[in-house]
């Protein structure tokens, strides 16, 4: 108990109704849910418990924060169709405060004849008062299980009676259509600040988007109307009603870690042409395009980020602003090596843990933050302070400054190559990409695996870094680092080396020392794969 010895709840506690609808909606005995980086993320079929729990705590945060909007989103981004999962998302935009994910993953664990109980003592004891007004805003990605998640979500709210209104898709075109305004009057608002930005530039030639057959499709075919021959679309994956369809073999995710593009663009992708991927959420971007002699080249989130620092710093010191406004990069330990090179000989670089909420939060110790992540996500951050300056302005506009989102990222993107005159292999030739490989390593227990230094060094278990030092050191321009996923029950090894051969056999090494070390499942060792 607290010292200031509350013992009660403030204001009405429906303890009936809560119980009645979480009847409906009980916990599977041997499941343990945890809130990771990017909130509950596991198959489709085992979250009916937690997204009515989720209902309530979304509730709950917004009566907290005296009845401010909370947003959920019922997404599990790139995994595959069967996966879900769903995240919080505070006031501004920003990802759910950090105690919070710990009281979603007591509520979401506590075992259904204690649901009622445990919740009474969270509201008493993070002290909310019940009386105050609630209001959360969802929506949901285009996987199947979607639908009746949606349906435990509402049921969450309703226990508590709390308003709650649905952005999602699955009102779209229904009686119940709603929010289709403040959705149009964002593609307005985009496609206004994209116009003014590229104004007496050359036209720009078509782009190529894989929708990942996922929810940007919709979002991109109406962003298509706004712009119109502005910046002309050529839709790709836009398929969200087969089943199977979403994140296979396309979107930002495939293209990023098996380095190549998706099949089904392969003879559609002329040389040169610009071409990119959202994945099934549509806040993860990945550009490509093939050069003259076939080959296939990526343009990810590092060299997203450095395109548009450059920008950002040359609008600056043209406005006569480079003394007062501080414009940083930040990256995290996947960024590659030849793009940390290049961004430090320029601009100050911050590096981070993986996920959206620490590099955003570091962004925002500059006046303005780039952060990309290598993997597509990302965005720039501008303060009120440079809108003295008409393009900074414009692209305060055009950006998304809290949360991800592909297209506003997108389309700074074509600013910036329009004003730049860049076509995408000048782009590309700004920096070499030292070669790299991604490996998955299955191991019993991945919570073993600590890091620090921004997760560059393992802390445990004891004795593994210094052997991963080893085996770095024999190669030129090796790097290596291993982290523990929060998405996914595996270990991510990084390995990146002056040759691709070298690369994918430091990569190799480093993931079968790690699963030797881990003691893991003699079938699931990494393979050769050089
Ligand atoms: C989530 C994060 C992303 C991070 C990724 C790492 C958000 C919105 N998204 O997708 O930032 O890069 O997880 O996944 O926070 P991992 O921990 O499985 O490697
Ligand atoms: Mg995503």
């Amino acid at each position: 108990m607290s010292s200031a010895g509350v013992l009660e709840v403030r204001g009405p506690f429906p303890s009936e109704e809560i119980q009645a609808y979480s009847d409906l909606h009980p916990k599977p005995r041997n499941v343990v849910y945890s809130y990771g980086t990017a909130g509950f993320r596991t198959l489709g079929s085992v979250l009916d418990s937690v997204l009515f729990r989720v209902g309530i705590l979304a509730a709950l945060r917004s009566k907290k924060l005296d009845g401010k909007t909370i947003g959920v989103m019922i997404t599990a981004s790139h995994n595959p169709e069967e996966d879900n999962g769903v995240k919080l998302v505070d006031p501004r935009g920003e990802m759910l405060e950090a105690a919070w994910e710990h009281h979603a993953t007591l509520l979401a664990n506590s075992p259904n004849e204690e649901f009622v109980s445990t919740l009474y003592d969270f509201i008493r004891d993070t002290r909310i008062d019940m009386s105050k007004p609630s209001r959360v805003v969802y929506a949901r990605d285009t996987r199947p299980s979607g639908e009746s998640l949606v349906k435990a979500f509402e049921d969450g709210l309703k226990s508590l009676g709390a308003e709650g209104r649905d952005a999602a898709i699955n009102t779209k075109g229904t009686k119940e259509e709603y929010g289709e305004d403040s959705e149009d009057g964002y593609y307005q608002k985009m496609s206004e600040a994209f116009r003014k930005l590229v104004s007496g530039r050359p036209r720009i030639p078509p782009l190529v988007i894989d929708c990942a057959n996922g929810v940007g499709a919709h979002a991109a075919q109406k962003l298509a109307q706004y712009l119109g021959e502005t910046l002309p679309f050529v839709l790709h994956n836009t398929d969200t009603v087969t089943p199977g369809g979403l994140n296979h073999e396309c979107g930002a995710d495939y293209v990023k870690t098996s380095q190549r593009p998706p099949p089904s663009l392969i003879g559609v992708l002329q040389k040169g042409q610009r071409a990119c991927s959202l994945d099934g959420d549509a806040d993860r971007l990945m550009y490509y395009f093939i050069d003259e002699r076939n080959y296939f080249l990526m343009l990810d989130g590092d060299k997203i980020a450095t395109l548009v620092a450059s920008f950002i710093v040359d609008l600056v010191r043209l406005a006569g602003l480079s003394d007062s406004v501080r414009v940083g990069v930040v990256q995290t330990a996947y960024a590659n090596g030849a793009s940390t090179k290049y961004l430090s000989d320029r601009l100050p670089v911050k590096c981070t843990p993986t996920g959206v909420k620490h590099l955003h939060h570091a962004a925002e110790q500059f006046n303005i933050g780039v952060y990309f992540e290598a993997n597509g996500h990302g965005t720039p951050s501008t303060p009120a302070q440079s809108t003295a300056l008409k393009h900074l302005r414009n692209l305060t506009e055009l950006v998304n400054q809290t949360v991800g989102d592909a297209l506003s990222d997108m389309l700074l993107v074509e600013v910036v190559l329009a004003h730049k005159a860049y076509s995408a292999a000048e782009w590309n030739s700004l920096y070499t990409d030292l070669p790299n490989r991604l490996v998955k390593v299955h191991v019993p227990n991945r919570h073993a695996f600590k890091t620090e230094d921004a997760e560059r060094r393992l802390v445990t278990p004891q004795g593994l870094q210094a052997k991963i030092e080893e085996l770095v050191n024999r190669y030129e321009s090796g790097r290596s680092f291993v982290r523990p996923s929060g998405t996914e029950d595996v270990v991510r090894v990084y390995a990146e080396a002056g040759l691709r051969s070298q690369a994918d056999e430091l990569a190799y090494r480093v993931g079968g020392l790690v699963f030797d070390e881990a003691g893991g499942d003699p079938s699931r060792r990494p393979k050769e794969f050089y």
